[in-house]
């Protein structure tokens, strides 16, 4: 059984990942109505992953016999988001992870005060994933930033990240 502090943080973290999910998809269709082959294959696959992210508390939720409350009024990240330009774009998506990764450790840090070990430990793929995505997104954001207003810098980048998603 999960306790109520832990039941409430779960919750919430299954919430961001939906949330993760339909911002990822927000940007991967802007990307695309601009004409970026390659970096929406990344983004649309990466709304995927978030998906998953939210799938796996899911079912952690409940193997612990707890509740799973998914939100439905809306995101409040998505309603209030517009992007003008793809620099913009991976700040904001920078910014989001990195987010998401304090709100993890916040979690990390209630299950050890809570003495419940085994959300520690089902946290801990968590925490390795959020080096990994804060990495990423810093990657593609200081490329972005390298390239600057560069057209054929761009163009070549977004054939780089069709490369890159065909290969995973
Ligand atoms: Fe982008 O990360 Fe989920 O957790």
């Amino acid at each position: 059984m999960l306790n109520e502090k832990i039941q409430e943080g779960l919750t919430k973290q299954l919430n961001r990942e939906l949330e993760s999910s339909q911002l990822y998809l927000y940007m991967a269709s802007w990307v695309e109505r601009k004409g970026y082959e390659g970096i929406c294959e990344f983004l649309y696959d990466h709304s995927n992953e978030e998906r998953n992210h939210m799938l796996k508390l899911i079912r952690y939720i409940n193997k612990r016999r707890g509740n799973v409350i998914l939100n439905n009024n809306g995101f409040s990240i998505i309603n209030n988001i517009t992007c003008i330009s793809l620099k913009d774009l991976f700040i904001k998506l920078f910014e989001h992870e990195k987010k998401i990764s304090r709100e993890i450790n916040f979690l990390v840090e209630i299950s050890l005060q809570e003495k419940d070990y085994f959300t520690y430990n089902f946290l801990q793929w968590y925490v390795e994933e959020q080096i990994e995505e804060e990495a990423l997104s810093k990657m593609i954001l200081d490329k972005i930033e390298l390239i600057g207003t560069d057209k054929g810098g761009l163009y070549f980048f977004d054939k780089d990240m069709k490369n890159f998603h065909k290969k995973k």
